[in-house]
């Protein structure tokens, strides 16, 4: 993309971001030293360029989301036209716009049969405090106010919001706010790198199940509500469930009358190779969160879909439900989460990640001998490679975080966006990518991964 240098001075840019900006999940003490925060200017297709002019590759659409790739102008002016009909209206109150209902309509069509119902947030931590209070709600309705306890990971993510947070599985988090709220339960995590032992993948899948099942006879079958998961976790590092996880999952939540909630913020519209994660596990899910992908980004929206089940008896019986946000259903934005889905129906983008993925799986199996990588994974689009100090036994570095970190800036330095998530680097690239940017994207992997090599060469046994 041919593009004039920006008129902008970086320096004091950066000073007054530092003075003024305060940053998700950033220490701002990090924004003192050297360098400071690195102001992204403009992208196209898989490159971004930072205000030195760098090119990079964005191994990360975004954050898991720019999925159709930078610089579609379609989604620009999907937003443009959209403004101009009708900027803002909302769906409260027995109103409603063409964009909302053509997307709701949609969304109830990608999703399996028994989904036809889908209620619009602005982002996945939003999605999840609905779903957090929907449910609630419903086993109130339904005369079952005791059976209200959420069964979640460690380790995953679902938000930044109180119940969203408390949901997910980080420890760091939690401290920060005195959560989980109460009623939400963790379990072990179906992350066989670091907890596996000496079970193969497909036994510590069930063992990871099982801790499912197990905490549900300890609180109660009556007592438990939902349980939640992402079908790959994302921010977690890329954990791909054992296949023997999901199935089992599944004869679980049906045994015990728990409703089962696939989180697919990160995995839905595409990232698997399927439209939802669910359709690439066979995950039969009740209830669906999803954001992100849905507009790749464009414009924050996310929506909540709901099964025929739970929708019809809150029909029937649930009355008014208290609960919305201003712009739920904002019609530009389902304008460009509109525009976005017809990109991807239309240049078969989603078929487009399952052809790639055996090629991007293979490319990334490459890395798998370098001396300071212990496992590769991948599906469709989203792939891992641990960072490990002992390829044998699996062990981590002391100081859990600390080499994914400098392993980023390697990453960085060379023209590669990868997120480190603790000593995991995770890749998940736009839909466009080609063959030979993926060749690129692993050659940069390769040499972050020497030049880490050196930096902690010591601590390798
Ligand atoms: N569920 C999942 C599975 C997510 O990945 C959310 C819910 C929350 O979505 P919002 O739109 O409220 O952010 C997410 C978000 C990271 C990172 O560092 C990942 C997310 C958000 C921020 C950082 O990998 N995922």
């Amino acid at each position: 993309m041919n593009r004039q240098p920006i008129n902008f001075n970086a320096d004091e840019l950066r000073a007054l971001d530092r003075s003024h900006h305060l940053h998700p999940f950033t220490d701002h003490k990090s924004l003192d030293g050297e360098g400071g925060t690195r102001i992204i200017t403009h992208a196209d297709g898989v490159y971004l360029w930072d205000s030195a002019g760098r090119r990079m590759l964005d191994g990360m659409s975004g954050l898991w989301c720019v999925n159709i790739g930078y610089g579609r102008k379609e989604l620009a002016e999907a937003a443009y036209r959209q403004m101009l009909e009708l900027p803002y209206y909302n769906t409260f109150f027995k109103t409603s716009h063409v964009p909302a209902i053509e997307l709701a309509t949609k969304v109830a069509r990608l999703l399996p049969e028994r989904f036809n119902k889908v209620f619009f947030v602005n982002s996945g931590s939003e999605a999840n405090d609905t779903i957090f209070r929907l449910v609630r709600h419903y086993n109130n309705v339904r005369g079952k106010p005791q059976k209200k306890a959420f069964i979640a990971r460690h380790n995953a993510y679902h938000g930044s919001t109180m119940a969203s947070a408390s949901l997910g599985g980080m420890a760091g988090m939690h401290a920060q706010g005195d959560l989980p709220l109460a009623g939400i339960h963790h379990v072990l995590q179906p992350h066989w790198f670091d907890l596996g032992g000496d079970l193969s993948p497909d036994e510590f899948g069930l063992k990871a199940a099982k801790a499912v099942e197990d905490k549900i006879l300890e609180l109660g079958p009556d007592n438990v509500a939902a349980f939640i998961g992402e079908p790959i976790q994302g921010a977690g590092g890329v954990i791909i469930p054992p296949r023997t996880y999901w199935p089992e999952i599944n004869r679980i939540c049906k045994t015990y009358d728990v409703l089962l909630i696939s989180d697919e913020v990160i995995c839905g519209f595409g990232r698997t190779g399927e439209w939802f994660g669910l359709d690439t596990f066979g995950i039969e899910a009740d209830i669906v969160p999803m954001a992100k992908g849905l507009s790749s980004g464009y414009l924050p929206i996310g929506a909540v879909a709901v099964c025929d089940e739970v929708a019809n008896y809150l029909y029937e019986h649930g009355g008014e439900f208290l609960h919305g946000y201003t712009y739920s259903g904002h019609p530009a934005a389902c304008a460009v989460a509109l525009e976005n889905i017809r990109i991807l129906e239309e240049e078969g983008l989603v078929d487009r990640v399952r052809r790639l993925a055996p090629y991007f799986h293979e490319k990334l199996m490459t890395l798998a001998d370098h001396p300071i990588i212990g496992e590769v994974r991948s599906v469709g689009l989203i792939g891992a490679c641990e960072l490990t100090r002992n390829k044998k036994t699996r062990a981590r570095f002391d100081k859990l975080g600390r080499v994914g970190l400098i392993c980023r800036d390697h990453c960085f330095n060379g023209g590669l966006i990868m997120r480190s998530c603790f000593d995991t680097m995770v890749v998940a690239p736009p839909f466009v990518i080609t063959e030979q940017q993926i060749d690129d994207l692993v050659a940069a992997a390769r040499h972050a991964f020497d030049l880490t090599y050196q930096d902690v060469k010591s601590e390798i046994e």
